[in-house]
């Protein structure tokens, strides 16, 4: 029993520190309108800022013969995106924008959209 308590006690810690620098560093990622996204294993960043009025440019690198992840999709901007292995795919978003989100063909994998 005791042992358990302990375990349990020593996840909740490592949970906790875990949110604490990740919450941080979300709070200091500044809005872009430009970013690059590399595709292996998920989406890298999968959280990315842009500016509310200003229309996005969306670099995307897929690295991962996953064929899950060949597709991405926008759907609050309607826009579904083949992604060629290794080759960049560049996708605008037009303003305005709201928080949303994008995920592979099959919803497996997820990105989330925060505007600033
Ligand atoms: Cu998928």
């Amino acid at each position: 029993m005791d042992k358990i308590i302990v375990t349990i006690t020593g996840l909740l810690s490592i949970t906790g520190i875990y949110w604490f620098f990740f919450g941080k560093k979300e709070e200091a990622m500044d809005a872009s309108d430009t970013w690059t996204i590399t595709v292996e294993g998920g989406y890298k960043p999968n959280v990315i800022k842009i500016p509310k009025d200003k229309p996005a440019t969306l670099t995307f690198i897929r690295k991962d013969a996953n064929s899950c992840l060949e597709e991405v999709i926008f759907p609050d901007y309607k826009i579904k995106e083949y992604l060629p292995l290794n080759k960049e795919v560049t996708i605008t978003l037009p303003a305005a924008h709201k928080t949303s989100g994008f995920h592979c063909g099959m919803s497996m994998f997820h990105g989330r959209i925060e505007v600033a």
